[in-house]
């Protein structure tokens, strides 16, 4: 398992690659509430009511390619509070 941290407001690490299958795990580690959207849609993330301060979420990527997401309370799909995944085979 591969885990990103949410703080006030970013993600860290910003940029992740893992191998096709591997679970993410995020943790919110901030005092404040965040979600995770994909940039390119998908089904996957997680809306704000389930990812307040100590919250985690996890997610199997099983195609290889790159994932954008963002917090849409702290950033757009193209800044503030964004990361990818890079997913290889
Ligand atoms: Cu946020």
């Amino acid at each position: 398992m591969v885990s990103i941290t949410a703080v006030d407001n970013t993600f860290r690490p910003v940029d992740e690659q893992v191998a096709n299958g591997t679970v993410i795990e995020w943790k919110n580690r901030g005092r404040t509430t965040h979600n995770i959207r994909p940039v390119d849609g998908g089904g996957w993330g997680v809306e704000e009511s389930q990812f307040g301060p100590g919250a985690t979420y996890q997610h199997r990527f099983t195609t290889p390619g790159t994932y954008g997401y963002y917090c849409s309370l702290h950033g757009t799909p193209t800044n503030g509070m964004v990361g990818t995944i890079v997913v290889t085979r």
